[in-house]
């Protein structure tokens, strides 16, 4: 695929040869580039950051690194290449050639599924936005920015689709994008988690390992479409997606092991006294983070997950890997779960399989935050420590689903509405608690430094080590306004 890195938008779809899209889609860049101004991080404009770029699909050397000013990073539109006489892998029109156009009869569903995907990636930009004013260390402020640009591109993948295929109402889509805001209450985000606050960076760590994994696991299934080129730029945004879960998961491991660190100084293990974060925060951060991201898995038992995947336009994790699914149709099976019948009774019940998706893509996904969990709770065990990291019970704290709105504690007890109000400061972070991890977040930009709450990683970046000046800071007076 012929790659064009020179023209306004990079890109590797052949956008000059469609001047109208061209037209069209650069009528929205001075948009997005505003947008970026305004709900973008917010005071490090005018700097420069090592950032790597996405310069082709090449699975070896797709990225490109070096030291930019965010407003002029290269955001382009990358597909991954396109396979000949693709097919659609499951769903009632198995077999069937796979689409390049949109299919008339799932065009309101398509665009749906777009426009949800799309929302998350500004959403998470606006969220994240005065993050770098209490970063860590410089390459966590490099970090921050990396992943901030590359959900900037992951807007742009999906800007691209809704402008190439959906005409009109897909700019109009374009344009909307832009004007919701994460926790407006006039126009909100569309998704839940999108519209809560990341307020420090311990959330932001939660966030990207358990939010930006819903990511994962939601392209993956994308990545399946018999819409082609869905399934072609959800491919190509989940190998970016990895650094952004690398980042949650290494962020979270290395406030761990200091607070580890300072448990073994600090009388009674009290490392509140020394400002590192207490293991019970921590658990508490983790509870909140994994509860809200379950929530995006929307519900257990969806007509419109059933839709999508009779339709194929939406597939299970690694549909299409060898060995994983003998069957495509999904149809005259049951998924077995349970289900509250209210004041904490429940009955095993099957779900037809296909109206299941979403709760089997919520399992898997599950799976793989333990993972991660169970890499954390060795760091504690190794420094000798006698505590462990749980994930809640998908019952607790949850706003979408069966389970919704009902009081079960994090271990999936039903404790009663009385008894769970009393003690949900238990389990999910207090006032006091937030109000201590932000008087932690204190910035610190000098080379090769670290606050005191946070280890430093074991490496730094592309090859760098942590003491590489991973931002350049303008001298500019007027470039922090
Ligand atoms: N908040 O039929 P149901 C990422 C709504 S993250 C608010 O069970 P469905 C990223 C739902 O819309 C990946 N509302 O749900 C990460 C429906 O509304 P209607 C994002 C919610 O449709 C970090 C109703 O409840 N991508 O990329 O089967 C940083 C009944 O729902 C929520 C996608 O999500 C919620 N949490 O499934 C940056 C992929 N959950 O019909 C980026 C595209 C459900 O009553 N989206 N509702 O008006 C989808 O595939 C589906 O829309 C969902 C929901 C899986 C989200
Ligand atoms: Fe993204
Ligand atoms: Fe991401």
């Amino acid at each position: 695929m012929r790659v064009d890195l020179d023209s306004k938008i990079p890109n590797n779809v052949g956008l000059s040869d469609d001047r109208k899209l061209q037209r069209a889609l650069e009528a929205w860049q001075p948009n997005f580039i505003n947008w970026w101004m305004d709900m973008g991080p917010e005071g490090f404009q005018m700097d420069q950051i090592y950032l790597r770029t996405a310069v082709s699909v090449d699975s070896k050397g797709w990225a490109h690194f070096e030291h930019v000013k965010m407003p002029d990073y290269r955001w382009g539109i990358f597909l991954t290449p396109n396979e000949e006489e693709k097919l659609i892998n499951f769903g009632d029109n198995m077999g069937q050639p796979a689409w390049d156009k949109v299919p008339g009869d799932w065009r309101t569903e398509l665009r749906r599924i777009i426009v949800t995907q799309a929302d998350t990636e500004p959403a998470s930009v606006e969220q994240q936005r005065l993050l770098g004013q209490c970063a860590p260390s410089m390459y966590d402020l490099r970090n921050l920015f990396q992943v901030n640009v590359e959900e900037g591109r992951h807007l742009w993948a999906m800007v691209y689709l809704l402008h190439k295929y959906f005409g009109r109402d897909g700019r109009e889509e374009g344009e909307d994008l832009l004007v919701r805001r994460s926790g407006n209450v006039d126009s909100p985000r569309i998704l839940g988690a999108f519209n809560e606050p990341i307020a420090d960076w311990l959330s932001f760590f939660c966030f990207t390992y358990f939010t930006d994994r819903d990511g994962k696991y939601q392209l993956a299934s994308l990545a399946e479409s018999g819409f082609d080129p869905l399934a072609r730029s959800c491919r190509f945004m989940l190998t970016e997606e990895a650094h952004h879960m690398f980042v949650g998961e290494t962020g979270v491991s290395r406030v761990i092991q200091r607070t580890c660190e300072l448990m073994k100084e600090a009388p009674g293990e009290d490392v509140t006294t020394r400002g590192g974060i207490p293991l019970d925060i921590i658990q508490k951060y983790v509870n909140r983070w994994f509860s809200v991201s379950m929530d995006l898995f929307g519900g257990e038992d969806s007509s419109n997950a059933a839709a999508y995947f009779a339709a194929g336009l939406k597939g299970r994790f690694n549909e299409t890997k060898p060995g994983k699914y003998a069957d495509h149709l999904a149809l005259d099976q049951v998924y077995e779960t349970q289900k509250p019948k209210g004041d904490g009774a429940t009955e095993n019940v099957e779900v037809p399989l296909r109206r299941a998706m979403n709760l089997l893509l919520r399992d898997e996904y599950k799976v793989d935050c333990q993972k991660g969990v169970d890499r954390w709770n060795k760091v504690i065990k190794r420094a000798g420590i006698n505590f462990q990291i749980v994930l809640p019970s998908e019952r607790f704290h949850r706003n979408q689903g069966m389970w919704a709105n009902q009081p079960w504690d994090p271990s999936g007890n039903w404790i009663g509405q009385e008894a769970y109000d009393k003690r949900i400061g238990d389990w999910i972070a207090t006032e006091a608690d937030t109000q201590y991890i932000a008087s932690l977040m204190k910035p610190v930009y000098e080379v090769g430094k670290i606050a005191p709450w946070i280890a430093p990683p074991r490496t730094g970046l592309n090859g760098n080590g942590f003491d590489f000046e991973y931002v350049k800071f303008s001298d500019d007076p007027y470039a922090r306004i």
